[in-house]
């Protein structure tokens, strides 16, 4: 039998062939049906979702569809139920919501269905760490679409409130409800009336978008910008200081979220300068924010050179206050226990607070993973992260059910994602790191959702890759997705996370980048004077036996802040998972992995993997040409290239670090190093 001919034909829309720059990010163009929309409510969110509707809509032409705000016990805070017409919510985000979500599927080819989409997070937020200068900590795409210097840093221009609308419609389409505007480590001059009126000017803007606004405050603020003689948490002046503050600013913004508070961390100030505690520093912000329903999140991110291991020490702190905090608190916990790293066993602390609100700290910006130079999709990680069983409650326990009030009666819950964005063209700095953006609202709204799907649902609608099939005579008989493109870009970023791990710290390691940027190697780095608890030795521990942080009972013992069989399994260097291996024990160099390779030769194929998988992401990305537009192609290719010479350096440079004392051959059927050592131990790391 004759087979039929069928030849494919790339639908190039407009956007694709025009010169793309990456900043609709994945709310794209396209062309709309007309459609009818019913709605009897107004306003300015219904009006937005009507909007969106009648420029997005890909369902039949001339449909009906109705928006209907209607109680209804199934559907929680701003959910709603989607059927193939109609969409109903308690609250008009919640019909914003259930759109944006309606156009997602229709964009990415999945029926509406008969659904009732809930969020697992009543708040999800992003935090920025923007100086009022402009600058943000950790930021790699540009300077602050918040802050800026000079005459003009005050007046609000249009092409402010254009960018600031644009940032709302994209957080809003993926769900997330609250920004911090700016750094953790804030000034005090954040609290004064003129940034409080720029604050009140974007806050207008991000309102009928469900986007809540939050300030990150210094504690010293009372005696900073008002001359108190202290800022003492119990002190009655310091307290009527901030009801008074809070007060203030209520009067302009009367929907304002509430404070996150970096305290007593990294020079920070905090209660602790005046003996006081995290409760007590706490709830004291709280009470003042009660009446006006604002929250606190007080984070956990701290630690001190005392000679206790770092990764023990939020744990040690914040235990001994379980139950001590109001109910507008939430402790603010990362991820892992250290800071962030390419791999980290999950913070001890989730789930461990059993009557305190905990909300998970995620770093969407990749301050150690590559910066805006490296693709690296971070949802794996997160999914990994999430999905880790604590234990507290018996088998199932997981992080994302003890945060999200599934298993513990929480007041409020939330989580948290330190941006990535910047004034860039294309927000992010790298093509690929809008993923990541996009990645955090998805999952902040429903984290069951796998990686996987969020990163198709991705690429479908940020690259909009459709193959129409058509039979000789030119007619289509099929559109579909053009897996050509899709499979292999959708394979690369499942499989970049680990490709980084591997190429930077397999195996359990951590912590052993060069100095302040994060960015290059830097495992020797080690100047006397510094505090040990900043130097990559403190954390690797290499020596002529091994290599390792022995954090069994023999050594730092942080294996016991986690609950069983976790503790036992950590604790043995049988049992412990392989991924985590010299995050908890310091081994000879010899010993025996699971793959039959001594601990060496095992670090040496990592590395080597890492790198070997870069340039197989070179290749899946050159194979997409065809596909996609030039700019974005050549962008990312370039980025590639740049992440490929990194590799390298990360492999080369840990490799014959470590080889000093393990006095042991790479492997002779691996690539060896090219570079030499002293070469890179001189190399200004910055210009990598
Ligand atoms: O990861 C470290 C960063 C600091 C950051 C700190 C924190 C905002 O290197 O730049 O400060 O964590 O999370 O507070």
């Amino acid at each position: 039998m004759k087979k039929a001919i069928s030849i494919f034909i790339f639908a190039l829309t407009a956007h694709c062939i025009s010169a793309e720059s990456g900043h609709q990010l994945w709310l794209r163009n396209s062309k709309a049906n007309p459609v009818t929309i019913v709605c009897k409510k107004k306003s300015a969110t219904i009006y937005l979702a009507m909007e969106e509707l009648q420029h997005g809509w890909q369902g039949a032409a001339n449909a009906s569809f109705v928006l209907t705000v209607k109680p209804d016990k199934a559907i929680k805070g701003d959910g709603f139920k989607l059927s193939a017409n109609n969409i109903q919510a308690n609250t008009d985000l919640g019909i914003l919501y259930g759109v944006y979500e309606l156009l997602r599927r229709q964009r990415t080819g999945r029926p509406a269905g008969n659904e009732t989409c809930n969020p697992d997070y009543e708040r999800r937020i992003l935090n920025h760490w923007d100086n009022l200068n402009g600058t943000i900590e950790r930021g790699y795409a540009g300077l602050s679409v918040f802050w800026r210097e000079g005459d003009n840093a005050f007046v609000v221009t249009e092409t402010d409130r254009q960018l600031w609308r644009e940032y709302a419609r994209a957080n809003a389409s993926v769900g997330i409800n609250g920004s911090v505007l700016n750094n953790v480590n804030a000034s005090p001059d954040m609290l004064t009336a003129e940034i409080l009126n720029r604050v009140k000017a974007i806050t207008d803007i991000l309102r009928p978008y469900g986007i809540k606004t939050y300030l990150s405050v210094k504690f010293s603020s009372p005696a900073m910008i008002d001359g108190l003689n202290d800022s003492d948490p119990l002190n009655p002046e310091v307290i009527k200081w901030w009801n008074n503050k809070v007060k203030e600013i209520y009067s302009l913004i009367p929907d304002f979220g509430g404070f996150l508070v970096k305290a007593n961390s990294e020079g920070q100030p905090g209660p602790q300068d005046y003996g006081r505690n995290h409760a007590d520093g706490a709830n004291m912000l709280a009470d003042a924010l009660k009446p006006y329903g604002g929250l606190v999140m007080w984070r956990a991110f701290v630690y001190k050179p005392s000679g206790e291991d770092r990764a023990k020490q939020a744990y040690n702190e914040f235990m001994p206050l379980d139950g001590q905090f109001r109910d507008n608190v939430i402790i603010q916990v990362k991820n892992g226990p250290v800071d962030f790293q390419p791999r980290e066993p999950f913070s001890p602390l989730f789930g461990a607070m059993k009557k305190t609100s905990v909300m998970a700290e995620l770093q969407i910006t990749q301050e150690y993973l590559g910066h805006s130079v490296h693709l690296v999709y971070l949802a794996p990680m997160w999914e990994e992260f999430l999905q880790s069983d604590t234990y507290q409650t018996g088998i199932g326990s997981t992080v994302a059910r003890c945060t999200d009030g599934s298993i513990y009666p929480l007041k409020h819950t939330a989580i948290a994602g330190v941006a990535n964005i910047g004034l860039d063209t294309n927000w992010c700095g790298h093509h690929f790191a809008q993923a990541n953006w996009y990645a955090f609202g998805r999952l902040a709204w429903n984290n069951h959702l796998t990686s996987e799907q969020i990163a198709g649902e991705w690429i479908k609608l940020t690259f909009g890759q459709i193959a129409e099939k058509a039979d000789p005579s030119g007619t289509v008989i099929k559109a579909e997705w053009n897996l050509n493109f899709l499979k292999p870009v959708k394979q690369m970023m499942s499989d970049s996370r680990e490709a980084a791990v591997n190429y930077m710290m397999p195996l359990g390691l951590h912590h052993i980048f060069a100095p302040e940027h994060h960015y290059g190697p830097g495992p020797w780095w080690a100047p006397g004077g510094v505090r040990k608890d900043w130097t990559p030795p403190y954390y690797h521990q290499a020596d002529s036996f091994g290599i390792g942080f022995n954090r069994t009972p023999s050594g730092s013992n942080a294996v016991s802040q986690y609950h069983e069989p976790l503790r036992s399994l950590f604790a043995d260097p049988q049992t412990c998972p392989e991924i985590f291996l010299l995050w908890f024990h310091h081994l000879p160099w010899n010993f025996k992995m699971k793959s039959g390779h001594t601990l060496w030769d095992e670090i040496c194929y990592h590395y080597d993997r890492g790198l070997q998988e870069v340039r197989q992401f070179q290749e899946a990305w050159d194979r997409a040409e065809p596909y996609i537009d030039h700019r974005r192609f050549t962008e990312v290719q370039s980025k590639l290239r740049e992440q490929c010479r990194n590799a390298q350096i990360w492999k080369d440079a840990c490799l014959l670090y470590f080889q000093q004392f393990s006095r042991k051959p790479v492997p002779y059927d691996m690539e060896r190093p090219v570079n030499d050592l002293e070469d890179l131990i001189k190399m200004d790391f910055r210009k990598l």
